[in-house]
């Protein structure tokens, strides 16, 4: 067993500073290719110690201007400079 996990994008195991992996590299699941946490979505299940990758669905949010989960619309005109939104 290594002591230290590198952090490696898209390997399955979430490490920080990753905020998520989903074991793989592709953007619009809800783990991007940089594994953050991408708009409208939320990831859990990842873990750094086994080989579970997370799991992400959308939520929704309204205001975030999104539109995601049961959402018809979101016309927020919030702009998120950072690109990531905290699950509520
Ligand atoms: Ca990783
Ligand atoms: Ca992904």
């Amino acid at each position: 067993m290594s002591a230290i996990q590198c952090v490696e994008c898209g390997d399955g195991f979430r490490t920080y500073p990753e905020e998520c992996d989903d074991g793989n590299v592709a953007s619009g699941d809800g783990c991007s290719s940089e594994c953050t946490v991408e708009i409208g979505y939320s990831c859990s299940g990842g873990s750094y110690n086994n080989s579970a990758a997370d799991t992400c669905s959308a939520y929704s949010l309204c205001g975030d201007g999104v539109v995601s989960g049961t959402e018809d619309c979101d016309d927020s005109n919030v702009v998120n400079s950072n690109g990531y939104v905290s699950p509520v």
